[in-house]
């Protein structure tokens, strides 16, 4: 592994980079900061060392990029998020300074490997999936492309659980991912703010009469303490701060209760408090409604406001010049309640009347939507919220009041739009709807593919869009090539670096200079070289922890991403049994030799996503202990899929199955890592698949099933899947496989009703698609025996998906939401 990228010679006086002073400075901190002697220290005393060394290469860019800001009173970009899915920081640190080979140089002359202690570092695992990943590869770009930026978020003591796979069923264990500490964080006890809940609103009279002013008084208090992390972009010149928020008890043991004997209470009180960072919430749709993720939601969102006016104070003193020197970003609506906290904080503590309030407000908030379905909008029961957040809960009436009143008096708005537009949903059980409170609060509402922007515009916010036109904008997501290419596939990285130049480095659609290689059959071999010793080294990681040979020859078939319905693993199994089935009756054709690979998690509490891990698990067990299609098929379920695994498995795939039903994946993100890395996508017509599709070129792409709007016709016209399913005799008889035990001989049963769902309704249209993505496959495979095709195919993926590069997205939103400069 070698990125030989030498560290940018301007500004900040480094210490010295040289592999010899590392090696001192690495035994130092073993000895001084570890308390270990080499003689005795373990692998992970190494890490803590390591990391320890390269912290403290960015402590002075770190500082340096805080002093800029602060004398060029530059504007900032705040991401408040409620999930940063930051995986392992010890190769992207080093990376991103241009220190790996010096780092693996002393390293090795003290008789250690850097890849095996890196490979001991725990994943941060604070988030459930691609909305927590593009956070943290926003955090890596808005550091590279040098904007001051601030991430806002929670230190969850557990992050996502760890999954492991017990006789085929998901089981969820406990992420401690701070057993052996954080070596990348730095502890401010002295940056922390009190948040409240509870109590009671009175209105108070200024001693001269002249000012009333709202004054909440909080039954109970916590404490928010900062815990700072330091993020390098990429070639080290600017470092910026992920501060995420721990909960404290105020009054940490509650002295006269302790000293009047009750210590247990005492003690409760303080674990009360700190219960509101002890972990993520592991659900990825369908919000629980619990109180406790109001909690935590409100909690964040106060402690990152507070932070934001106490450094703007200071810096500027008036806080109506706010929109002008902070864009704040909601990241989905999570942290929306900072809507009406800054109304608050605004009005309450700093004395604005309602309309400057809320011109601050609207002028300094944007917001990203991450989802259409409408089990995923957050609403809050509003006897909860009012009992949690009472002052809030009037700001919430006030500022609807003002949209309402704005409403009535544009033409069209009869009272069903009211109703849907308001930030109360009426009926029943009266909600406070979230989506709509960080629509009209903020002056930017942005989609994530242009899909899904027009989506947006069409269903879930189509008043409010009528009421607000051109606030809704589109930004098409992107991932980090730093990571998701460079670190995760350094065999490919030189590869394109010897073709090309270094150039792409920093600027990645220049990759598209790679497409003059394509008709360059010793390019495509060394191309396809790279590939072969990626799938090698994931058969070995299947071989190592599932016992599981994996042929590299066959073509890798990777479907990883959280398990859902709409994003349609089900399709692929039922595809695979289907494959399965026609290998067994005809055996003397000449079959493709495949390997289906899945790997994901599901929610704790989402029982049948938890029913497809089985499925998956139940279809392997058979498949693979079948003679009759050894060599052909293999079926492979990874478990604790995570951000580490993500970068073994994406540089090893030959297919990306990105299968989502057509309107329901907002972006996806995976689908982007892995044409990069030169996978060929098996997709549908939905988010980013589309604008994918647009830029590798309809040849390079397999493309298959109903468009969104077709999916919508079907469902409004009487969608028949058993019509369907009755037509597609391979559709029909993988079904009644499954249906009748065949994967299941302990319990025939299992599946009966999850195929009846397919009978019956079929939400997500797989009978539709099926025989289409059958189809699809089978071209997959007389195109791999065209090896020269394949390669050609995948060198142009790699080639021309430079412009889904983070950088470009975090561009865009500088310009044209937080108007923000960047380099
Ligand atoms: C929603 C909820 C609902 C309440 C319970 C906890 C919870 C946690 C996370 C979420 C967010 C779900 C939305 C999400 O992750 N969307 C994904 O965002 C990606 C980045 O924009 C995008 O690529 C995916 O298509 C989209 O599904």
């Amino acid at each position: 592994m070698n990125i030989g990228v030498k560290p940018d010679p301007e500004e900040v006086p480094g210490r010295p980079a040289d592999a010899k002073s590392l090696a001192r400075e690495i035994l130092s901190a073993l000895t001084y900061r570890v308390g270990k002697d080499p003689t005795v220290a373990t692998q992970h005393d190494w890490l803590s060392a390591t990391s320890q060394v390269a912290r403290d290469r960015m402590v002075e860019r770190w500082m340096a990029s805080t002093k800029r800001a602060y004398q060029q009173s530059d504007k900032r970009a705040f991401y408040l998020s409620l999930e940063f899915l930051i995986g392992r920081l010890l190769i992207d640190s080093i990376s991103n300074l241009g220190l790996m080979e010096a780092f693996r140089e002393a390293l090795s002359s003290l008789d250690v490997d850097l890849d095996e202690i890196a490979a001991l570092e725990s994943d941060a695992a604070l988030g459930n999936g691609g909305l927590g990943r593009l956070a943290a590869c926003f955090m890596e770009s808005m550091a590279t492309v040098d904007i001051p930026a601030h991430g806002y978020g929670i230190r969850y003591t557990n992050g996502m659980f760890r999954q492991e796979v017990s006789d085929g069923w998901q089981v969820e264990l406990p992420e401690t991912w701070l057993s052996h500490g954080d070596p990348w964080e730095f502890e401010r006890r002295e940056r922390s703010f009190e948040i409240g809940y509870g109590g009671t609103v009175e209105l108070v009279t200024s001693a001269d009469g002249m000012e009333e002013r709202h004054l909440w008084k909080p039954q109970e208090r916590v404490l928010a303490v900062a815990y700072d992390t330091p993020v390098v972009g990429w070639r080290g010149k600017r470092v910026n701060t992920l501060r995420l928020w721990s909960a404290m008890p105020v009054d940490p043991i509650l002295l006269d209760r302790f000293n009047a004997g009750d210590h247990i209470g005492a003690l409760m009180e303080s674990n009360k408090a700190e219960s509101l960072s002890l972990v993520l919430y592991p659900a990825d749709s369908s919000p629980a409604g619990q109180e406790l993720r109001l909690r935590q939601e409100y909690f964040f969102s106060s402690a990152s406001l507070q932070d934001i006016l106490q450094r703007h104070v200071y810096q500027y003193g008036d806080l109506t010049s706010l929109p002008d020197k902070a864009a704040i970003h909601l990241n989905d609506t999570h942290p929306s309640i900072a809507i009406a906290e800054l109304m608050r904080l605004l009005m309450d503590v700093h004395g604005l009347d309602f309309e400057t309030a809320w011109r601050v407000t609207k002028g300094t908030f944007a917001y990203t939507n991450h989802t259409l379905l409408p089990e995923a909008l957050e609403s809050w029961q509003l006897s909860m919220f009012e009992h949690l957040l009472p002052r809030h809960m009037q700001i919430i009436y006030a500022i609807n009041a003002a949209v309402l009143k704005e409403a009535r008096g544009h033409e069209g708005f009869d009272d069903q739009k009211i109703r849907n537009i308001s930030l109360i949903e009426e009926g029943g059980q009266r909600r406070v709807r979230m989506g709509n409170l960080a629509f009209v609060g903020s002056h930017s509402v942005n989609g994530v593919s242009a899909l899904h922007t027009e989506l947006m515009k069409k269903t879930v916010f189509a008043d409010l869009n009528q009421l607000y036109p051109g606030r809704i904008n589109n930004k098409t997501n992107g991932i980090t090539p730093r990571r998701w290419l460079m670190e995760c596939n350094p065999g490919l990285f030189a590869l394109v670096r010897e073709a090309i130049g270094d150039r792409f480095m920093d600027d990645t659609e220049a990759l598209s200079d790679l497409n003059t290689h394509v008709e360059d059959a010793a390019f495509r071999e060394a191309f396809a070289a790279v590939k072969r010793a990626n799938k090698e080294r994931l058969a070995k990681m299947v071989a190592e922890r599932l016992a599981i040979r994996l042929d590299p020859a066959a073509i890798f078939d990777v479907q990883v991403k959280r398990i859902h319905e709409y994003k349609r693993q089900l399709l692929n199994i039922v595809e695979t049994v289907a494959l399965y089935d026609q290998i067994r009756s005809h055996p003397e054709l000449d079959w493709t030799p495949r390997v289906k690979l899945f790997a994901g998690k599901a929610a704790p509490s989402y029982y049948n996503a938890k029913l497809i891990i089985k499925l998956a698990n139940d279809v392997a067990r058979t498949i693979n202990r079948d003679p009759a299609v050894r060599g052909l098929l293999r079926v492979v379920f990874v478990p604790n899929y995570n951000v580490s695994a993500a970068e073994i498995m994406i540089p090893a795939a030959d297919i990306s199955e990105q299968i989502s039903t057509a309107g329901m994946e907002a972006s996806g993100t995976g689908n982007m890592k892995f044409a990069l890395n030169g996978a060929i996508t098996v997709g549908t017509l939905d988010g980013a698949n589309i604008e994918i599709k647009e830029r590798v070129g309809d040849d390079n792409i397999l493309i298959f099933g109903l468009t969104a709007e077709e999916v919508g016709e079907r469902r409004s016209n009487g969608y028949q899947p058993r019509a369907i399913i009755e037509a597609s005799p391979e559709l029909q008889q993988a079904l009644s496989a499954i249906t009748s035990g065949v994967f299941s001989p302990d319990d025939r049963d299992r599946y009966r009703d999850l195929v009846a769902g397919l009978y019956d309704h079929d939400w997500f249209m797989v009978a539709a698609d099926f025989d289409a993505y059958s189809a699809a496959q089978r071209r997959v495979d007389g195109i791999w025996n065209d090896r020269a095709r394949w390669n050609r195919m995948a060198i142009r993926n790699t080639a021309n998906v430079g412009w889904f590069s983070s950088d470009r997205t975090i561009r865009e939103y500088a310009r044209e939401i937080w108007n923000v400069p960047t380099k």
